[in-house]
């Protein structure tokens, strides 16, 4: 890999006298002490990425409820294919094999799953809790009297145990469910109440059957429901938080005889299941929603998959860059060091990379307003101490090097990548949380220093552990001076 300057604002940016010729003549030890210092630094960073990778995309928006606004939440998600797939002909290669088709045919399904007139009720638990006895009584019981409609012909009853969730992260029959049904024995358990919040957010009708009634004594009954009722008020209105016994327990009957004697029998009490079914036939004329609510969800998680790699594929796009930029600003202030902090930093951040990451994120805006977005991430850098910070902690590691060598620059350069890198990383957080906003939402490009300065914030907590500040500077220094 070889630096090519095509970049002149990079260079002016800098404010320094540095020119091709310094660049050239410390040719390839430049280069080779990028690489490792790039690598040194990508640790860090890298602990970070995983970490953001795996923080769930929360979109603004709520689903929407009518037919027509799934239709146009449909078309919007085809849209944000469209630009996926044209990103990703850029360089084909990055790209997760086959998932532009696949996020196609998720779409594709969904539209028929429009008019799907079969509504699907997940019943899901612990172990042992009553999901089959419910599925077998409702069977029974209920399906065969349910009056049904152009909009709902059938009901299909799946059983979900906790287990099973826990272990495959996303049950289909769960994740593709018009209702949800809760079974728990008692008071909710509290992963059980997680389990409910993350269905409830997730925008899927919840209902919860308080199971097993005979077990608690009739006085008990109503004050045990109305605990459940209030833990889950939030996100279950209190209709569908029913009590019941699907299978409930022979109970021992004594009987007093006329000669004295006590004759014992056992006596099975038959199913009450009459709240839940009285509330699943309320449900039924709400079919059409209900299965409209499915599709919007469902194109939702199609819509966070498709952004989710038009991110990864951007950010793999954008971290080249930014390790050109940190690169050239650290060879550039190990050999003409500036004499402030506040320049530091203006030479850490630099209009071209904000131009060039802005590209890669879709946002378009003008050399101008990418030099006041640099000029404004070099004064936040500087006001929240960020700068001195990291030359606090670099200074001290120079200290067990050729001290001649230190004396020369090292600190400036050391603290040019480092502080290049954060301004580097931050923008790219900022401007993917920017891309999640619908584009034709999208207002132009107007720079928001509050949400740049958290960014800046997150990402430099994420780059200060010293351990990865000492590793950047032994590698850089390794590679910067051959005699140290
Ligand atoms: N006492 C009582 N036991 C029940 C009730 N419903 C189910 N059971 C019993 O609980 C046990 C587990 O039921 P099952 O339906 O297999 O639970 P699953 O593991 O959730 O499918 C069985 O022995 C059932 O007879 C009920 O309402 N009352
Ligand atoms: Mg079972």
């Amino acid at each position: 890999m070889a630096i090519t300057l095509q970049r002149p604002i990079l260079i002016g940016g800098l404010g320094l006298t540095a020119s091709i010729w310094l660049l050239d003549s410390l040719g390839a030890s430049v280069i080779g002490l990028g690489d490792n210092l790039v690598w040194a630094i990508a640790l860090g960073s890298g602990i970070w990425w995983m970490r953001h990778r795996r923080s769930p995309v929360v979109e603004p928006t709520t689903l929407p409820k009518d037919r027509p606004a799934v239709e146009a939440a449909i078309q919007s998600a085809i849209a944000l294919i469209d630009q996926l797939e044209g990103e990703l002909q850029q360089e084909a290669s990055a790209a997760t094999p086959g998932i532009v088709d696949h996020l196609r045919s998720q779409l594709e399904h969904l539209q028929g799953e429009l008019d799907r007139s079969t509504l699907r009720l997940a019943i899901v638990g612990d172990a042992s809790v009553g999901k089959t006895a419910i599925a077998h009584q409702l069977t029974q019981q209920w399906l065969p009297q349910v009056s049904w409609s152009a909009d709902v012909t059938a009901v299909t009853i799946s059983e979900v145990s906790s287990q099973a969730i826990a272990l495959e992260d996303s049950e289909s029959a769960l994740q593709d469910a018009d209702l949800v049904l809760l079974v728990t024995p008692g008071d909710l358990t509290e992963s059980n109440y997680q389990a409910l919040v993350g269905y409830a957010t997730a925008g899927q009708r919840v209902l919860v059957a308080f199971n097993k009634q005979d077990q608690y004594p009739l006085d008990e009954r109503s004050l045990l429901l109305h605990q459940v009722r209030q833990r889950v008020a939030a996100y279950v209105q209190s209709v569908d938080v029913v009590a019941i016994a699907a299978e409930p327990a022979a109970m021992k009957v004594r009987k007093h005889l006329e000669d004295g004697t006590v004759q014992e029998s056992w006596q099975q009490s038959s199913s009450d299941l009459a709240a839940l079914t009285q509330t699943l036939t309320a449900l039924i004329p709400q079919g059409r929603s209900l299965v409209l609510a499915t599709v919007a969800r469902q194109v939702q998680q199609v819509r966070v998959a498709t952004l989710a790699e038009l991110n990864r594929y951007r950010r793999q796009r954008a971290m080249p860059l930014i390790e050109q930029a940190q690169w050239i600003a650290a060879a550039a202030a190990f050999a003409n060091p500036v004499p402030s902090l506040d320049l530091l930093a203006t030479a850490a951040v630099n209009a071209q990379l904000v131009l060039d990451l802005g590209k890669v994120y879709q946002q378009s805006f003008s050399m101008e307003q990418a030099k006041a977005v640099a000029g404004t991430m070099a004064k936040l850098m500087v006001q929240m101490g960020v700068v001195e910070l990291s030359t606090q902690a670099i200074a001290p590691l120079l200290k067990t090097h050729a001290l001649t060598f230190a004396a020369g620059g090292a600190l400036q350069g050391m603290s040019a990548a480092y502080l290049t890198r954060l301004a580097g990383l931050s923008l790219v957080d900022y401007f993917q949380a920017q891309s999640l906003v619908d584009p034709s939402d999208r207002t132009p490009f107007s720079l928001q220093p509050e949400l740049l300065k958290q960014r800046l914030n997150d990402v430099f907590r994420q780059m200060q552990p010293l351990g990865q500040v000492r590793a950047l500077v032994d590698q850089g220094l390794r590679r910067l001076a051959p005699t140290a």
